[in-house]
């Protein structure tokens, strides 16, 4: 039986973390980090095989978040999950810190891909899911992309690619917070409707609401269909735990203020610093 408690208590932790890294980096994008906690923090603490004493276990579960500017929700997971030490999350973007702006796998340990423009990181992901496949290896490979990042033209090779290739190895999660960069989807460039598409592809589609822990597990951990990848629609709220910055546009890449991080503390019911 799931946790959730647990879980919501480590979301809230690393909701805190987000905030208070992005206040001190002074730049950051806060909205499109605080919609992919819940899955994450599912993802590392019910789902993946990982070995933070070993970030390079050959048979280690991969994650690409292709949406890079959400990592430092990534980070304060990776840092409590002892890939590193936390300290270290108060240097997010600094220079010669181990937490650059976007995820480098040259620097940190448990990122697997370097990511950041946007686009590219899920054919990567179709790459590692092919290689695992191509050498017997039972690792599986999850992505997580952006709503925007999914007008990408790459995206939909590589969309096309996973169904060709037969990759039941791969999850696709998209993070469908309807917002983008500069407005909602729907004005900017519609997705249509996603599940008829992803049906349409051939994967086997899940559909949840991404912040709720149990439907998160159930969906990363239903029985695989064999030789088709999964992608799984997360309805995800963009600033979701902070009350200012839920489907907030503005709060995409924006650094609160002092007075700001208190309040979203409060509202995180994280503790103050
Ligand atoms: C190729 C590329 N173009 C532009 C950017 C700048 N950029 C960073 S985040 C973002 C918006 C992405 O929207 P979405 O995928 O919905 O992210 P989220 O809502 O999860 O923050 C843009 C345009 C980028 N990182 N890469
Ligand atoms: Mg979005």
């Amino acid at each position: 039986m799931m946790q959730v408690n647990e879980l919501q208590k480590i979301s809230a932790e690393v909701r805190s973390d987000v905030i208070k890294m992005i206040g001190k980096a002074g730049s950051g994008h806060p909205g499109g980090s605080l919609s992919i906690v819940d899955i994450l923090v599912t993802l590392y603490n019910k789902v993946m095989k990982v070995d933070p004493k070993n970030p390079n276990w050959e048979d280690r579960d991969r994650l690409v978040l292709s949406k890079g500017h959400g990592c430092p929700a990534l980070y304060s997971i990776l840092a409590r999950k002892g890939f590193f030490d936390v300290e270290q999350l108060w240097s997010l973007r600094k220079l010669g810190s181990m937490l650059q702006g976007h995820p480098d796998m040259r620097k940190t340990p448990g990122i697997d891909v370097s990511v950041g423009s946007l686009g590219q990181g899920l054919s990567v992901a179709v790459g590692l899911a092919l290689g695992a496949k191509l050498k017997n290896k039972k690792y599986r490979v999850f992505a997580i992309i952006g709503d925007g990042e999914m007008q990408e033209g790459q995206i939909w090779e590589a969309l096309m690619s996973s169904i060709h290739y037969k990759l039941d190895n791969l999850t696709i999660i998209l993070d469908y917070n309807k917002l983008q960069i500069d407005g909602p989807n729907e004005e900017v460039m519609s997705l249509g409707n996603i599940r008829e598409r992803m049906q349409a592809f051939g994967f086997d589609v899940h559909e949840i609401d991404g912040h709720n822990h149990e439907e998160i597990y159930n969906a990363l951990s239903a029985p695989v269909i064999a030789q088709k990848p999964r992608f799984i629609i997360a309805h995800t709220v963009k600033g979701k735990g902070v009350s200012f910055m839920e489907n907030q546009v503005g709060w995409h890449g924006k650094a609160p203020n002092a007075q700001e991080i208190e309040k979203a503390l409060a509202d995180i019911g994280g503790t103050t610093i």
